[in-house]
């Protein structure tokens, strides 16, 4: 989303902030969301296109196995809430599958969300559209229209490993305030698997997911003053096995000093800055943490290779 623009995006105060708050920690880092400026969200796309990268083929190939499943489990005439719509591939698979009669696409990036309107306005005129440009993360006000629908939250693709498990249960919860007790709850979860699976997926030999995490430096020079110089930076993508994450680092490759809103950050050399978790489960974990917020876990289903999971959560 292409920050400062149109009321709705953070006002740069606050982005400047929050990118100082984590970058004169002991141990600095950035938030995930910062990666998703108009150039971070084209680059998003293009890694959910490497073959390396796995979640969201598989993702859409069991949606498309399960809709028979979920047309059976949910009630017709169903509000869809989707958190983190940045584009509707996923739910217009939910559309053709059950009787929708409303969706609510939220997400941070306001002209992905344009774009989006624009799209389905044509493809899908049966379905009543309120998109919400927001931080999903943040409790959000759903539309009056669809007080008295039934509600189904989506929300795929495993971001809700890019929260670290306190955090995920907070979202759960949140959602389940937001929704109703009587709603269910859509969900992607990537598995746990081996290293040399998951750490090409987050660094693959195109270069694409590098790109995409050294545009939050070239982000942080346009909108918060910096004079990042990305030659002396590197891309990093390590598999913590004691808590079960890939992380993404941004490591300074000297000892150098930087720049942000006037203010100097100094680097080590190696020192790096942490821009991202995906946490990854077992369904079994991922079951303990639903139950921990509230839910309970009706269905899940995967793929024949158990790489990903879709779990239906009421
Ligand atoms: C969009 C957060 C699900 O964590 O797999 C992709 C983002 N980061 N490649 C993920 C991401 C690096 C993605 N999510």
């Amino acid at each position: 989303m292409p920050e400062g623009s149109g009321a709705l995006a953070p006002a740069r105060s606050d982005f400047v902030a929050e990118a100082l708050n984590g970058l004169t920690a002991p141990r600095k880092s950035l938030p995930p969301k910062f990666f998703y400026d108009d150039a971070g969200c084209t680059l998003f796309g293009a890694i959910t296109e490497l073959p390396e990268y796995y979640p969201t083929r598989t993702e859409l190939g069991i949606l498309r196995d399960i809709a028979g499943d979920l047309a059976a489990l949910v009630p017709p005439g169903a509000a869809l809430v989707e958190y983190g719509a940045s584009d509707e591939a996923k739910a217009a698979i939910l559309f053709a599958a059950l009787d929708v009669d409303a969706y609510v696409p939220i997400d941070i990036a306001h002209q992905a969300l344009t774009a989006l309107k624009s799209r389905l306005r044509w493809s899908h005129r049966a379905v009543a559209l309120h998109p919400i440009a927001a931080d999903f993360l943040a409790p959000v006000k759903l539309p009056a229209a669809i007080g008295a629908m039934p509600k189904l939250g989506f929300f795929p693709g495993s971001t809700i490993g890019n929260l670290d498990p306190p955090d995920a249960i907070a979202f759960l919860r949140q959602v389940r305030t937001t929704l109703g007790v009587c709603a269910s709850l859509l969900i992607g979860v990537d598995l746990e698997k081996s290293p040399d699976i998951l750490v090409p997926a987050y660094d693959d030999a195109a270069g694409v997911t590098a790109a995409f995490n050294l545009n939050m430096l070239t982000r942080l020079n346009r909108e918060a003053d910096a004079d990042f110089d990305l030659d002396l930076f590197a891309h990093r993508a390590v598999w913590n096995d004691t808590a079960k994450r890939i992380e993404m680092h941004l490591e300074s490759l000297v000892a150098q000093s930087v720049r942000v809103a006037g203010r100097t950050i100094r680097f080590r050399a190696g020192e790096t800055i942490h821009t991202e978790n995906s946490y990854k489960f077992s369904i079994e974990r991922f079951a303990g943490l639903a139950t921990r917020a509230g839910w309970h876990v009706a269905r899940s289903w995967t793929d024949a290779e158990r790489l990903f999971s879709v779990h239906l959560l009421s």
